[in-house]
């Protein structure tokens, strides 16, 4: 039984990035929570009923008393939430409204890359052949994120707290590359994306990012 006064708990699954950009939130920051690892591909009636859209991650917002779906949903509850503000902890977005939405932008990509590498990853996966085209859709996106993500490190850098503190943009920078590295390996990122690989490089010195790397398919 852990300590978890406020008892926020999250549905994940130890693969999802999505469900891991919530994990490190909550654990970079120290906030108490409770992880419910499920299946998604056999959903339990407690994700069934938690979302019926049977996705994870599924967060329980002790302040509304609600099952919250979506991470990037709950993140922007995290980020109001009396628990941040209680224990003086860092916001999830920059406060600075300049900031806020080019911060966010770049979150976007990071995100759009863990969708398109699991749409990939379902195509191979479903039953039947995978269509190649459906396929060759998803990995162009992806090289395409890639080649802007590489440029932007080194025009912005401070968007992505390139060099020092990752900020939510960076962190969900890593996560993508990893799941990329769990999923897509055979796409070899690292030769023409350098700065994505260093960046990814840093953030896996991290303690939490350590605590929270998906298991070898
Ligand atoms: N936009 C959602 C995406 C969630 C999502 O696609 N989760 C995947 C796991 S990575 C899932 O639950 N898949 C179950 C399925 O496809 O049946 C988010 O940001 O949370």
């Amino acid at each position: 039984m852990t300590n978890n006064p406020d008892g926020i708990v999250l549905i994940a699954t130890p693969r999802s990035p999505f469900a891991r950009r919530i994990r490190l939130a909550l654990g970079m920051r120290g906030v108490p929570h409770d992880v419910r690892m499920t299946d998604v591909f056999q959903p339990s009636p407690e994700l069934l009923e938690s979302n019926p859209l049977a996705l994870v991650p599924v967060f329980f917002d002790p302040a509304s008393g609600e099952w919250i779906p979506d991470s990037d949903t709950i993140l922007d509850v995290l980020d109001e939430s009396p628990v941040l503000a209680r224990s003086s902890l860092s916001p999830i977005w920059p406060v600075h409204s300049v900031n806020r939405p080019r911060v966010r932008l770049r979150s976007r990509w990071a995100t759009g890359l863990m969708t398109a590498t699991v749409a990939h990853f379902l195509e191979r996966a479903r039953a039947g052949a995978p269509d190649p085209e459906v396929l060759a859709e998803h990995e162009n996106a992806i090289r395409r994120t890639l080649d802007r993500v590489e440029s932007d490190l080194g025009r912005h850098p401070d968007f992505w707290g390139a060099g020092s503190d990752p900020t939510q943009a960076g962190w969900d920078l890593a996560v993508a590359l990893a799941y990329l590295d769990l999923r897509m390996a055979a796409l070899n990122w690292r030769n023409q994306h350098p700065q994505c690989s260093q960046f990814l490089e840093i953030c896996e010195k991290n303690q939490e990012f350590q605590a929270t790397r998906p298991p070898v398919a």
